[in-house]
C-alpha cells in the first residue's frame, strides 16, 4: 500500500526509541543495553502509515566522529525528503540524564545534538512530541521536567507544554502522554481509524 503518513522516532543512542515504538505498537524491534543498537532507518508499516524507527545520534563509545557525523546528517536527510509525510517527529530524551549533558555541550561552546535536532524540526515545521523517557529513574518529577523544557527555549512550568512534552517510561508501560500527543495529530489530518495501531 502507498505511504501517505509517517510518524518518525529520534534522539540520542539508548534513550529508548526502540523501546517506546514497542510499547507504543506491540511490535518487536530490535533494543538493547548497549548504544548504537539501530544501524539504520527501521520501518513498521500499519496500513497507509509508517513508523520509523531511526539509529541514535551523539557520542557512541568506540565510533570514529566521522560516522556519527555521517549518521546525523542521513537522519536530517531523511527527514528533509519525507518532510511532506510526516505527521510527527517524537523526539525521544533521557531525562533524567538530559540536562547534564545539554550543560556540558553548552559549556564547550558546542550546540547540543539534541536542541540542534529539535531546531531543525521547529525550523521545517514538524509537529514534534518530546518523550522524555526513563521517569522511572527520575525523582522529582516536575523539577526536572521544567528544567527540561528550559533547555529547549520552552517556559516552564512544563504543564504548559503538554501537547508537546510527554514524561514516560517504555519499561513501566506509562506511554500514555505520548500516545496522547500522537493521537491528537493521527486526528488533526482526520485519521482516527489509525488510533488502534498506537497504543495507551
Ligand atoms: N529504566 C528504564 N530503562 C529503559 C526505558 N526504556 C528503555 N530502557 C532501556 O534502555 C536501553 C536502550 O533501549 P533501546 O530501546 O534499545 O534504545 P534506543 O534509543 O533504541 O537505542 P539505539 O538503537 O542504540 O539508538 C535498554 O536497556 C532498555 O531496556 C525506561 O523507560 N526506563
Ligand atoms: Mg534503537
Amino acid at each position: 500500500m502507498h505511504i501517505n503518513h509517517e510518524i518518525i522516532f529520534a534522539g540520542r543512542s539508548n534513550v529508548g526509541k526502540s523501546s517506546l515504538i514497542r510499547r507504543l505498537t506491540g511490535k518487536r524491534v530490535k533494543i538493547g543495553r548497549l548504544a548504537g543498537v539501530t544501524k539504520k532507518p527501521t520501518h513498521i508499516t500499519f496500513k497507509d502509515l509508517l513508523i520509523t524507527d531511526m539509529p541514535g545520534y551523539g557520542f557512541l563509545h568506540g565510533v570514529p566522529d566521522v560516522v556519527q557525523e555521517r549518521i546525523k546528517n542521513q537522519i536530517i536527510h531523511y527527514i528533509e525528503d519525507n518532510n511532506e509525510r510526516i505527521v510527527c517527529a517524537v523526539q525521544v530524551i533521557d531525562a533524567g540524564a538530559f540536562c547534564e549533558i545539554v550543560d556540558r555541550w553548552q559549556s564547550r561552546g558546542e550546540i547540543p545534538v539534541d536542541i540542534e535536532m529539535f531546531d531543525f524540526l521547529c525550523d521545517l515545521g514538524v509537529n514534534i512530541a518530546i518523550a522524555a523517557n526513563k521517569m522511572d529513574l527520575v525523582k522529582d518529577h516536575d523539577h526536572t521536567l521544567d528544567q527540561i523544557v528550559e533547555r529547549f527555549d520552552l517556559l516552564p512550568p512544563w504543564r504548559q507544554w503538554l501537547d508537546t512534552v510527554a514524561p514516560v517510561s517504555a519499561k513501566k508501560g506509562d506511554v500514555a502522554a505520548l500516545t496522547t500527543i500522537v493521537r491528537d495529530q493521527l486526528h488533526k489530518i482526520g485519521r482516527d481509524n489509525l488510533f488502534k495501531y498506537i497504543k495507551m
